[in-house]
């Protein structure tokens, strides 16, 4: 089915458009405008086409009588967007040939958009695939997010060093695809305290808040692929209520009429830069109260505007909790059941704990979000109330589960005790939910073993796995047009939308002919981005070496530093070893350090000035190069994957959840090398043993190891390669003048006790270098193993992963218009 966008499309009239916006909207002439603003311009164009589809979605009676999925997460890392909602509407060629004939090309046009990265990582590039399949398949969702004023950092480095810069994502005219509703906009309450009411002879409880603010929404369009469905992302912007104060005003305190705007303002204005870490700022609470408070509203709304019953809520909506970082929309809800609609407890509780679903994305200790009750107590007053409640009855459930067990209650309470008692959020999801998920199946088994075993004991039906996906429109169809065209003249052009169909390709595997096209597109691509590292960094590779690629947040459990040590012993072996023959490589490395994560932000530090070393070492001339890509993002991703040969997933078992650039490397034909974890364990089972390197201790390897008492010493001082590898940061060797500036990285290794276990995993992944570096010399045989990797990753299609959530948790159906 073709889309409706592209029936309604007319050359001339959308020519006619964008040049109206030239000068309606962006204030410029045809003669004068800028690449940029003829990008804006050419944006607002586009974006009439799915203004309408969004706002008839809203009140289409199909849609409001169906479930939807209300997916609420602090963050969505969409990525540019004009791009990819051109191949959503099937608009892609008919737009390049309307802006050619305005003299201009259309990538060129696509590159001037700045990427909204109102996301970290991982979990907020998640939510933004699942968005894109909801759309595709039809099930009717909402996506609930905020709108900072700021995303992630921007990164640049300084004689090596990270450096972070503010992300004004919308610059100053704005972004085109989005639009203002102020007609739903809510108003959202903190602090303050709790009123004891009496209702017709009954005590009632009441939270009168000491401060309110706005929260104006923002929508996006998430365009489905080739199906008419164009659903919101709402983002939720805060505003002062009154812009200052006129009291204040008028007594002429400018300054002070002023606070209550700067306060309000400060909620919205910036991404928390933290991944897998939590830091318990007032702040990051007030966002996540804001998120809840303005979603579950609006989802309210919603439900009541169509005519239903509040009692039928979770027969029309159900509450996605992507982490713990919207938690608090558990106890608001009830708030607003039990406070403000008089419902009792037993009812709301009902209601609230068949609406809401939980999404795990981590084991990290330190990535599990506690708050002090004593904030929440201040913040928040009646949610500390209704907190204690959950937790009261909860606990009768265990004492009834477990009679006598103290430590039982210790563990499993919502409140931790101690002198300064917190609130554990995970422990709430569990309580307050009606699924619980892990999101790949080594995951969710530890999650079931380690994390929950109790929990899973009390509620044996509520904990599932869902394995991830990634979207194959954006990660391959729109980041790879060679690859893409070449599957498609195999075998026909439904599978962005059906990718198991890619198993077909397998079947050329074998075929000399179609591996010589596909190694011709890598190498295309291939080029592309060595004509990127030359233009940005002036650096010159070689696109017959392995481009082997480290792409991900910077963190010690993903291990950056394992693959630095690896290249260590290269660069100590092409020195010392007149024998020692490797295929040349690039290594490729592209991460964001938190900036308070002090070890790895010197990991960066150290790779950068290891590469300066190494590029420039006329000794080992082409033989190897690194390459540290700054400001990793998602456009940048959408270059580098499709070139990719080899992607790093090495991990420490059972640290990584799941892993999604995983699967987006793999579906781009490279072949993996990583360890046994998160979803490896099924690009394993999918692609097979022979066209995947594993290395390193599993998961019981390193409980044994640790259990045995681990000391890297054992390793550095009985392993010659490592340790001549280690040496090397000791000295000058990569900081002239400046001996021991490397040490920060040997000394987490030494005597920091390698919490990661990089020292026991060392000669594993060197051999398995040794063996992937071999395979390549022999082109036809890698192309194979490359050709099987597309081919067999189809489950990692995150319409997959809708469909397991729809299924198995959300249970609705589609929605077609
Ligand atoms: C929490 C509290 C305060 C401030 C920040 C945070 C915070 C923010 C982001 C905590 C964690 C995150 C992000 C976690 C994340 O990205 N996890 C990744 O999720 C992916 C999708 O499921 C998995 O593939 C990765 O394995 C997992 O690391």
């Amino acid at each position: 089915m073709k889309p409706a966008q592209q029936k309604k499309f007319d050359k001339k009239q959308f020519q006619a458009n964008v040049k109206k916006h030239l000068t309606a909207t962006y204030a410029t002439t045809e003669e004068n405008a800028s690449t940029r603003q003829w990008y804006l311009a050419m944006g607002q164009a586009l974006a009439e086409f799915t203004t309408l589809d969004l706002l008839q979605t809203e009140t289409d009676k199909k849609i409001t009588d169906a479930k939807s999925v209300n997916y609420l997460s602090l963050e969505f890392l969409i990525g540019r967007l004009t791009g990819n909602n051109l191949i959503s509407m099937g608009l892609y060629e008919n737009v390049t040939d309307a802006m050619a004939e305005l003299g201009f090309n259309l990538t060129d046009l696509l590159e001037e958009e700045r990427d909204p990265s109102l996301g970290n990582g991982g979990l907020g590039r998640l939510a933004a695939c699942f968005m894109d399949s909801c759309a595709a398949q039809e099930f009717p969702t909402v996506g609930y997010g905020l709108h900072y004023e700021y995303g992630l950092f921007k990164q640049s480095f300084k004689e090596g060093a990270q450096q972070e810069a503010p992300d004004a994502w919308r610059g100053i005219e704005g972004y085109p695809w989005e639009l203002v509703r102020p007609e739903i906009a809510q108003e959202i309450g903190f602090y303050g305290h709790v009123e004891v009411v009496m209702e017709n002879g009954e005590e009632k409880r009441r939270w009168v808040p000491g401060m309110t603010v706005k929260a104006m929404p923002w929508d996006l369009p998430i365009v489905g692929y080739e199906s008419n469905t164009v659903y919101p992302l709402r983002l939720w912007e805060c505003q002062a209520i009154a812009p200052f104060s006129l009291e204040s005003f008028n007594n002429g305190d400018y300054f002070e009429a002023q606070h209550s705007l700067i306060d309000a303002g400060n909620i919205t204005k910036v991404l928390y830069p933290n991944d897998n870490h939590e830091k318990g700022k007032t702040l990051r609470l007030m966002q996540q109260y804001f998120h809840s408070a303005a979603s579950i509203r609006d989802i309210l709304r919603r439900h009541e505007a169509a005519g239903h019953a509040l009692v039928d809520l979770p027969k029309y909506e159900t509450v996605q909790l992507n982490d713990t970082h919207p938690t608090i929309a558990i106890p608001e809800l009830m708030r607003i059941l039990v406070d403000e609609k008089g419902f009792g407890w037993d009812k709301a509780w009902s209601i609230s704990t068949k609406t809401f679903a939980y999404t795990n994305h981590t084991l990290l200790p330190e990535a599990l979000e506690t708050w002090s009750e004593s904030l929440i107590q201040r913040l928040l007053p009646r949610h500390m109330e209704i907190i204690y409640r959950i937790n009261h009855e909860f606990l009768m459930e265990v004492r009834a589960k477990w009679p006598g067990d103290v430590e039982k209650q210790r563990k499993l309470s919502i409140i931790q005790e101690g002198f300064h008692r917190m609130v554990r959020m995970a422990n709430l999801c569990v309580v307050g939910s009606y699924a619980v998920n892990g999101v790949a199946a080594l995951h969710s088994s530890l999650v079931k073993k380690d994390l929950f075993p109790e929990f899973d004991e009390l509620y044996p039906t509520r904990l599932h796995n869902v394995t991830n996906g990634v979207t194959p429109r954006r990660w391959l169809k729109f980041c790879n047009p060679g690859l893409s065209a070449l599957i498609t003249e195999k075998i026909g052009d439904q599978w962005p939308a059906h990718l198991e169909q890619l198993s077909d390709i397998s079947g050329f595997a074998d075929d000399k002919a179609f591996q010589k096209q596909y190694m011709a597109v890598k190498k295309e691509n291939k080029q592309r981005l060595a004509t990127w590292v030359k233009e940005n960094m002036d650096i010159e590779l070689d696109t017959n070496a392995i481009f082997d690629v480290q792409i991900k947040r910077l963190h010690e459990y993903k291990r950056q530093h394992l693959n630095m040590l690896h290249i260590l012993s290269l660069y100590h072996r092409l020195l010392n070893e007149p024998d020692f023959d490797m295929a040349p490589r690039v290594v490729f490395f592209a991460a964001k350090a938190a900036p308070g994560y002090h070890l790895a932000k010197e990991i960066i530090y150290a790779i950068n000035k290891i590469a300066e070393k190494i590029n420039n070492d006329a000794r080992i001339g082409n033989k190897l190069k690194v390459v540290f890509m700054p400001d990793y993002r998602v456009s940048l991703a959408e270059i580098i994957i499709p070139a990719s040969d080899v992607s790093e997933q090495i991990s420490t078992a059972g640290k990584e959840a799941s892993g999604t650039g995983n699967m987006k490397m793999a579906l781009n034909g490279a072949l993996t090398i990583g360890t046994m974890d998160g979803a490896n364990v099924e690009i394993r089972e999918e692609v097979g043993d022979e066209n995947i390197y594993i290395f390193g201790l599993d998961v019981d390897g390193v409980n044994d190891i640790r259990a045995r008492g681990y000391n890297p010493f054992d390793y550095y001082n009985s392993d010659h390669l490592l340790k001549a590898s280690m040496d090397l940061l000791l000295g000058e060797e990569f900081t002239p003048g400046e001996p021991g500036k490397l040490r920060a990285t040997f000394d987490s290794l030494l005597d920091g006790g390698d919490p990661y276990l990089c020292l026991a995993d060392f000669a594993s992944y060197v051999k398995a270098h040794e063996e992937m570096g071999e395979q390549y010399k022999d082109q036809s045989g890698w192309a194979k193993k490359a050709i099987l990797n597309t081919a067999l990753v189809g489950k990692f299609s995150s319409d997959r992963s809708i469909r397991d959530y729809v299924n198995n948790i959300w249970k609705l159906e589609p929605v077609h218009r």
